[in-house]
């Protein structure tokens, strides 16, 4: 195994690599690896849009994952922001993958290490691929300046996570990282009351997007009402300006609902989950393999409505998320 040290002057050594001027001195100590793309969009204040790799790697089956990937930084495109999907290879965090990248990590598919802030550290010590989730690539993006961040749905507490203390780091980290995230609400495999409890304590504003009811994900109800609701993207914009200027430091959670037309299967998939949850207490799985296998569990028994559905709903936050970017960046002009 490579030594510490020299994974550090490895990573060094990228430094001719990257942007010469960026002000960001950890850009400059070649500590991440900024695509050429995304270099020249922070350097010009165009928008831009971090997308997580786990989703790619543990979320969805091969070649799905690789299609929506694609799709989902073609849509970022289209409405006017530059989409940086973060990874570590080989050892370096990645921010902004190319089209070869991005295929090899779909093809590693679940032997990319899913890769939450605690395991970062040890992912660029042994040279690994690693599959970065909301708490880690909250973490990159936050790093090189990059403000707004789409993905599907974020973890949270874990259903009986009084007991377990399951909690995803996701939780903790939009406590620390003044990253906004856009997702479509938390699952309901975890405990929705709970995790916005949790998010409360950490001081994070959680905001609901044409609706005062927090998204569970594959439903748009969750029957938990939120405390601040925003309608436009330019809502969300003045919102994220607000918590930057004031540098309260927390990051922000906008939830956008599963757009109509897909929620259609949303009671099938719930009892689908409420199989899949049984059946991992009775095979006890736990830890951050929970999460995977739910995913996983729940396409096998709706025959693939759930896969559908979670395509949909990020294609929509990538939508919503490429057009707050876009007001984000007009608000600082
Ligand atoms: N929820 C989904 N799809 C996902 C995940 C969550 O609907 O792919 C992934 C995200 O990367 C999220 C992570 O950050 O799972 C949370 O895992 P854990 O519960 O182990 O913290
Ligand atoms: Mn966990």
């Amino acid at each position: 195994m490579e030594s510490s040290s020299s994974a550090l002057s490895r990573l060094s050594n990228l430094q001719r690599h990257l942007h010469p001027q960026h002000p960001n001195s950890k850009i400059q100590q070649g500590l991440v690896k900024l695509s050429p793309e995304v270099a020249e969009a922070l350097s010009t204040g165009h928008p831009v849009v971090a997308l997580e790799s786990t989703i790619i790697s543990h979320g969805m089956p091969y070649p799905k994952n690789l299609e929506t990937a694609k799709e989902v930084e073609a849509i970022v495109r289209e409405n006017g922001a530059v989409p940086a999907t973060v990874a570590i290879l080989d050892g370096v965090p990645c921010v902004g993958l190319s089209m070869g990248e991005l295929e090899r990590l779909a093809t590693l598919g679940t032997k990319a290490q899913k890769t939450a802030r605690r395991d970062i550290a040890h992912v660029v010590a042994n040279r690994g691929n690693g599959a970065t989730t909301v708490s880690a690539t909250m973490f990159f993006a936050s790093m090189v300046g990059i403000h707004v961040f789409v993905t599907g749905g974020i973890g949270g507490v874990h259903r009986h996570g009084e007991q377990t203390m399951d909690i995803s780091s996701d939780l903790t980290e939009l406590g620390r990282t003044p990253v906004a995230v856009i997702s479509a609400g938390v699952k309901s495999i975890l405990d929705i009351p709970r995790t916005l409890e949790y998010l409360e304590t950490q001081g994070v504003c959680v905001a609901a997007y044409n609706t005062n009811e927090f998204p569970a994900f594959f439903t748009e109800r969750s029957g938990c009402k939120v405390h601040c609701r925003v309608d436009t993207p330019d809502d969300c914009a003045r919102l994220i300006d607000a918590n930057l200027k004031l540098k309260l430091g927390t990051g922000t959670l906008i939830a956008v609902p599963i757009p109509k037309e897909h929620s259609a299967s949303g009671g099938l998939i719930e009892s689908a989950i409420q199989i899949a949850l049984r059946e991992a207490r009775d095979k006890n799985i736990t830890g951050n393999a929970e999460t995977p296998f739910l995913l996983a569990k729940v396409n096998e028994l709706t025959g693939g409505a759930s896969l559908a559905s979670n395509i949909a709903l990020v294609k929509n936050n990538a939508l919503v998320g490429a057009k707050i970017a876009v007001a984000l960046a007009q608000l600082k002009e």
